[in-house]
């Protein structure tokens, strides 16, 4: 057990039914035994109480009862931190918790740092460093699909899929330093084989999970996404339809919107931020030159565009001119106000139905109108863009105009193996590093360079996988790391 014992308010701060004030460390009971007076006639005190059970009282301090309470009392090793752990449950007021936590400050305990009780459970070898970053995921989930992932990532999916992989670089590791100790005999053409082809098989291995990254990205911290298109083509109208609450201001009058609108949206299990965009150019005031230099920074951090055309209005230079601008960009064209007449120059009975299907966009040219192939591929090198029919007014096409969006940034299928294993960008690159120290082991074994060599990277592998989990690992990393928690978690 780490020396002093740590308490911190574990609710978020504001007003609610209740408040938990949770306490860890060595010294919990005898610090809840001076600020908490257990009531009725079968009382116990806490530091008396079988571990796991429930009880009423009262808070205290100097003698003077702040708040009623219940408390609960869990025992090491069976708690969250693997010490012994008093959770107080007091009224929710912004007051009341302050002091109850005050009351059991002053018995005692020191105010836990960020991410403190996550640390101790590290410590303590309760969670794998991956298990712990698993539990900030999980707090930070927008839509189920994250919850998933981060759960399954807690429940220790990735950590013993790494644990397997070290275990057997680090048998490898043994082999080859075996050989190093007696020079004499040289590694046998047949050895040789089995240790290479396990190296390949780890490194391959590595690969697999190194692709789950961006999925992975994608289920922490959402895509971004801009809405761009002339005025009053229907961008803040699209916007509404994907949160499916009225967010932006929709209006007739060109240049409603002046700032930039960003709301997080769940399309099809992804967390999607939906940016609307004031106009991209002829600011006619201040204001709007402002909106539009912020719309011009949004639009270079988007991942993707949709680009809102009014269809039932001839195609215009602004919009020639933003399907030219952003052909690096991947984007989805949405044809919008399907519900009016379409326009007379605008080809749009060259769209079919419902053609949201990237691929099926891209291969069959004759899905789009030749003048957007034109103004959004003029070096045609670039596939044509997947495009969307829809209605901001009636809803129609809405939900595949999700499809496409979901297509657009999740390469492959949402699989459940998958979820188990979305790696976060720290995993990343330690998995990177181990590529790339794995690569020159192979190298090293398949060029008959010395076995010191190969043995060397060997070891620089194991150790940056061993980081995943924190069997390497520094204080620096772990300061990193739960310094991103909240104070209580
Ligand atoms: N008929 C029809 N009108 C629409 C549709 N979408 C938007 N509008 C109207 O077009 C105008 C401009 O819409 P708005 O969303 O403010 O466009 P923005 O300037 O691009 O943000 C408003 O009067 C909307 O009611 C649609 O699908 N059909
Ligand atoms: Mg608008």
């Amino acid at each position: 057990m780490l020396e002093d014992t740590i308490a911190a308010i574990a609710t978020p701060l504001g007003e609610g039914g209740l408040a938990v004030i949770r306490i860890s460390g060595a010294q919990t009971f005898e610090i809840a035994d001076r600020c908490f007076a257990p009531a009725g006639a079968a009382a116990t005190k806490l530091s008396e109480a079988p571990t796991h059970t429930l009880h009423f009282g009262h808070v205290q301090r100097n003698g003077q009862t702040l708040d009623e309470a219940i408390a609960a009392v869990m025992r090491a090793p069976r708690t969250f931190t693997r010490e012994h752990v008093v959770e107080i449950t007091c009224h929710g007021g912004l007051l009341t918790s302050k002091l109850v936590l005050d009351a059991v400050l002053a018995s005692g305990a020191r105010l836990a740092e960020p991410g403190e009780f996550s640390r101790r459970a590290f410590l303590n070898g309760r969670i794998d460093l991956a298990q712990a970053e698993a539990v900030l995921d999980l707090i930070q989930s927008r839509t189920e699909l994250a919850l998933r992932a981060a759960n399954e990532q807690l429940a220790g999916k990735l950590s013993q899929r790494i644990y397997r992989l070290r275990d057997q670089m680090i048998e490898t590791l043994a082999h080859i330093e075996a050989h190093i100790d007696f020079p004499e005999e040289d590694i046998a053409p047949d050895t040789r084989g089995q240790l290479l082809a396990r190296l390949r098989s780890g490194h391959a291995f590595i690969g697999e999970l190194l692709r789950t990254a961006n999925e992975g990205q994608i289920l922490r911290r959402g895509m971004r996404a801009a809405i761009i298109g002339r005025p009053n083509a229907g961008k803040s109208s699209l916007l509404n339809q994907l949160l499916g609450h009225d967010r932006a201001i929709v209006s007739a009058i060109p240049g409603t919107t002046r700032d930039t609108i960003e709301e997080t949206a769940n399309i099809r299990g992804l967390p999607v931020i939906f940016i609307d965009t004031a106009g991209l150019d002829e600011a006619r005031d201040e204001i709007e030159a402002e909106g539009i230099r912020r719309s011009r920074q949004s639009l270079q951090q988007a991942e993707f565009i949709l680009h809102v055309f009014d269809a039932s209005q001839a195609l215009t230079e602004t919009d020639e001119k933003y399907l030219a601008e952003f052909t690096g960009k991947k984007r989805i064209l949405v044809l919008n106000k399907i519900d009016l007449p379409e326009a007379g120059n605008l080809p749009v009975n060259d769209f079919p139905a419902q053609n949201t299907n990237p691929t099926a966009a891209s291969s069959s040219t004759g899905a789009i109108p030749s003048s957007l192939i034109r103004a959004g591929d003029r070096q045609g090198k670039q596939p044509a863009p997947p495009v969307a029919r829809v209605s901001c007014l009636t809803g129609e096409g809405i939900e595949s105009l999700k499809d496409a969006i979901k297509n657009l940034v999740w390469s492959g299928e949402i699989k459940a193996e998958m979820l188990e294993v979305m790696i976060n960008s720290r995993h990343q690159d330690a998995l990177s590093r181990a590529a790339a120290a794995t690569s020159r082991t192979i190298d090293a074994l398949v060029d008959g360079l010395t076995l010191e060599l190969a043995a060397l990277d060997l070891r620089i592998a194991v150790n940056a996988i061993g980081e995943i989990v924190g069997q390497t690992t520094t204080e620096d990393l772990l300061d990193r790391i739960f310094s991103q928690f909240c104070i209580g978690k």
